[in-house]
């Protein structure tokens, strides 16, 4: 049992106590003791936290702690991408990257991060674009911050070991949402492959002399506006074919779709988690 006594600092509880405080699991707690996140001691052979290092603790990660997503396994997504949304809204990108931090911190990994914070929160502020409220500005705003988010997270896509192979990851000519295929890079990273990251801006012929000196396994499309240009698509797909008859175009993000694959020759993968797998089963690589 705790020793209580009337001021936090002098008041100590065990980590159990601490966990249920803090309404997480006990080894969630741990977890952050041996990060050196919540300052803790040992004291006849157990843990002890200073109830007002607990308060100190719990003030600063007032975003997260106080919401019931952190047992082991379990994050609250819904509640982070509302938090999240409205940080890249206000452009408080400090805050926002903090936000990210801790769910990492907590255990979510760092794909799932992506998929399920990362891209929701922009498919929002992008709702808040169509409905008026909020304008291109301020959506620019928030594709940098989540931009410098990934960046700091970019390293742990990668992955020692035997490569799978060459890919290239960009967007259609003349499509700027230039972050579904900096996901897709990270991603592919994981999966094993060399990526080079083309992003968007870069037109057909600029593609087809870059794959002249780099010869590449795989060429990643990602399509995010709607209205995609099936002919625009079919071309890019021809003449990567053209000179490379091996190469895998693959296409993914909100504008692709199975019958655009079909007319344009080009393989659609909806999940970006499978798309290593995917990949795997498609070029033989
Ligand atoms: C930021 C943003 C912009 C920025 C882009 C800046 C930049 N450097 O990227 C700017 C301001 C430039 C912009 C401009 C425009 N935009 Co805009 N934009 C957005 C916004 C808010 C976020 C885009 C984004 O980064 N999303 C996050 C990414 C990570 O999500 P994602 O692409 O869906 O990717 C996920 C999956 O789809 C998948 N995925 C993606 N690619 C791939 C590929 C593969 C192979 C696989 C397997 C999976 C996969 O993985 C990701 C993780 O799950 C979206 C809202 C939205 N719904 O996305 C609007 C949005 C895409 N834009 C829209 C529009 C209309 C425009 C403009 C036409 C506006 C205008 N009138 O000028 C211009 C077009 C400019 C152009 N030529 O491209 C519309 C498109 C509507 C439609 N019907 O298609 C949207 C949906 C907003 C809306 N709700 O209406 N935009």
């Amino acid at each position: 049992m705790a020793e209580y006594a009337s001021d936090g600092d002098a008041e100590l509880l065990t980590l159990q106590e601490a966990a249920d405080r803090l309404r997480v699991h006990y080894m969630t707690a741990y977890r952050w003791v041996r990060r050196g996140e919540l300052p803790a001691f040992k004291a006849g052979g157990r843990l002890r936290v200073r109830a007002g290092d607990l308060d100190r603790f719990l003030a600063d990660r007032e975003v997260d702690v106080a919401l019931p997503s952190l047992a082991p396994g379990r994050t609250d997504w819904p509640t982070h991408v509302d938090r999240l949304t409205e940080l890249l809204l206000q452009g408080s990108g400090v805050e926002a990257g903090g936000l990210v931090r801790k769910v990492v911190a907590d255990g979510a990994p760092v794909g799932e991060v992506y998929i399920n914070l990362l891209a929701p929160a922009l498919h929002r502020v992008g709702a808040e674009w169509a409905a008026g409220r909020i304008g291109i500005a301020h959506e620019h705003r928030a594709t940098a911050i989540t931009a410098g988010i990934m960046a700091r997270l970019g390293d742990n896509f990668r992955r020692r070991g035997p490569r799978r192979g060459v890919a290239v990851t960009l967007t259609l000519p003349g499509d700027e949402h230039g972050l579904g295929s900096a996901m897709v890079a990270d991603f592919l990273r994981a999966g094993g492959y060399d990526v080079h990251h083309l992003g968007s801006g870069v037109g057909i012929e600029d593609l087809r002399s870059f794959l002249e000196v780099v010869p590449v396994d795989v060429v990643a499309v990602s399509l995010t506006v709607i209205d995609v240009d099936v002919d625009l698509l079919r071309s890019l797909v021809q003449e990567v074919r053209a000179d490379h008859p091996d190469t895998v175009v693959v296409i993914g993000g909100q504008g692709a779709t199975d019958e655009l694959g079909e007319a344009t020759g080009a393989v659609h993968v909806v999940e970006l988690a499978d798309l290593a797998a995917r990949l795997y089963s498609v070029a033989d690589v």
